[in-house]
């Protein structure tokens, strides 16, 4: 098992380029990206089952797995595989399935007007925009400005985009 993505606290910013994202950053023992390449690659040597832990802000956790994950290549712009879901959560990752990887310097979403990673203050594989962003500000859940934050869709019934308080995603080889 190896933990690609991990969010704790505000200690790291995640709002960054495509650069950053490509090769990792962060503090391996509290918040990081491990980065889009060695992602790539470890998807390519069998690491290509995939595990989203969620907490909420107020302490709720969830999971959810994916048995089909990878990364294309950088020629590719690192796009998405995430299908084949098991788990007690929303799947918030199959609207981002076969989309590329979006940062505020790297545009390739589906939305022809605007940059989701700019919107939504992060990186990800962004359509038009989301139904999750594990990259996003890390915020309280509280007030109407959370659009922006590391969120999830539907989490809570009646809530869409819901920011969370920890998440990780983790993978492994089946
Ligand atoms: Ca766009």
């Amino acid at each position: 098992m190896k933990v690609i993505h991990n969010r704790q606290n505000v200690k790291v910013n995640f709002y960054r380029g495509w650069e950053d994202y490509k090769k990792g950053f962060g503090d391996l023992d509290g918040n990081f990206w491990l980065g889009n390449e060695i992602i790539h690659r470890l998807t390519g040597m069998g690491y290509t089952v995939l595990r989203v832990e969620l907490e909420a802000w107020d302490g709720s956790t969830w999971y959810i797995e994916y048995d089909t994950f990878s990364l294309a290549s950088e020629a590719d712009k690192y796009r998405l595989q995430a299908t084949g879901s098991s788990g007690n959560v929303y799947d918030a990752l199959s609207y981002h399935n076969g989309y590329q990887f979006t940062t505020f310097d790297a545009d390739n979403d589906a939305c022809s007007y605007c940059n989701c990673a700019e919107g939504h203050h992060g990186a990800w594989w962004y359509r038009a925009c989301v139904d999750s962003s594990l990259n996003g500000l890390y915020q309280e859940d509280k007030g109407t400005d959370i659009l922006n934050s590391m969120l999830w869709y539907k989490v809570f019934a009646g809530r869409f985009h819901v920011p969370m308080k920890k998440a990780r995603m983790m993978i492994r080889k089946p």
